[in-house]
């Protein structure tokens, strides 16, 4: 493995089914080591049914990510957002993004397929068993925090529709909505918000589809009610409120790389070497901490992905 590739190794416990979630929370509760709280979430016999009201959420379980960090509290998690179809502050998307109508909801899995389908969530929540994933997200502002997504592989979801031979990469697209998004008003940005992968990345273990988060069903503002993450790339690759998803042949166009493809690649690997054209990308802000911590490759996933890119140039397909 390249030098540059050489960060924190993540074991398997970095993918955490929530069978194995519950256990280690029994072991750590039998060694005492959860306070009260936490015995909440422990009762709750699946992840989609221990709903906590929003304005109960500081008894949420703590959670960590597979470094040691702790998660991000629901609140910041659901406060401090961009989604860009509603706002570009931050703090408003949770208010405005209420107004978005996340039922009834479809995905069209199309293209070059040799199975075509349009899914209704309903479908995608029961047939794809949902499981927690706490991943860190690293926003290219460079600011971080550590998320517990529950959802499933977006793999699961390709091989059912069986990829062609043709297929190269996956285009994924956001929901339109005028009368419900008051920032698709702003000529600046190509509309709808659209992103891509290429597909060994779209079929890599880490990639999943995101319907929920700290058990919950996935708030509007944090991209309801099914968005992507891809936890080694900057966020703006996990796209929001998905309805379309495409196989293509070419690399398709994105919504950042339109509006400035030298500063938003393609790719968009989390890499502390390549700096923004207008900032460092070395060292990072944890939302909730008060030092910057330094910037991981591949956000601290190198051992799972960084394969994917053997003899690339990362400086130059960033
Ligand atoms: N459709 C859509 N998806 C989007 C965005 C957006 O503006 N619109 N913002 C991206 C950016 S820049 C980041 S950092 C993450 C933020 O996700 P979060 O608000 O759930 O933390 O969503 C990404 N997905
Ligand atoms: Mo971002």
């Amino acid at each position: 493995m390249n030098d540059q590739f050489k960060s924190v190794p993540v074991k398997s416990s970095e993918i955490t089914p929530y069978t194995q979630y519950l256990s280690r929370r029994d072991f750590l509760k039998a060694a005492g080591l959860v306070g009260g709280s936490a015995l909440l979430a422990a009762c709750a016999p699946k992840v989609a049914d221990a709903a906590v009201p929003e304005n109960e959420a500081g008894d949420l379980p703590q959670k960590f990510d597979e470094l040691g960090d702790p998660a991000n509290s629901f609140d910041d998690i659901t406060h401090y957002n961009n989604y860009y179809e509603f706002t570009t502050d931050k703090e408003g998307v949770a208010g405005l993004a209420q107004e978005l109508t996340v039922s009834p909801w479809t995905v069209e899995v199309y293209g070059l397929v040799k199975q075509p389908k349009t899914y209704g969530i309903e479908d995608l929540l029961s047939k794809f068993t949902q499981e927690e994933r706490i991943y860190r997200l690293r926003c290219v502002e460079a600011w971080s925090m550590v998320i517990p997504w529950t959802g499933f592989s977006l793999a699961s979801l390709l091989n059912e529709v069986e990829p062609t031979s043709a297929a190269k990469y996956v285009r994924f697209e956001t929901a339109l909505r005028r009368d419900e998004m008051p920032g698709v008003g702003s000529p600046f940005y190509p509309w709808p918000y659209n992103e891509g992968l290429r597909l060994d990345e779209a079929m890599n273990e880490l990639t999943i589809l995101a319907t929920g988060l700290y058990g919950q069903p996935m708030p509007n503002q944090n991209g309801a009610p099914i968005r992507l993450v891809v936890p080694w790339k900057y966020g703006f690759k996990s796209i929001k409120s998905i309805v379309k998803i495409e196989l293509v042949a070419e690399q398709p166009a994105t919504l950042w790389n339109s509006v400035g493809a030298n500063e938003y690649g393609f790719y968009s690997n989390v890499n502390p070497e390549r700096p923004h054209p207008r900032w460092s990308q070395a060292t990072e802000r944890r939302i909730g901490e008060f030092s910057r911590r330094p910037t991981l490759m591949f956000n601290g996933y190198a051992e799972q992905v960084a394969h994917l890119y053997d003899g690339m140039d990362l400086i130059e397909n960033y």
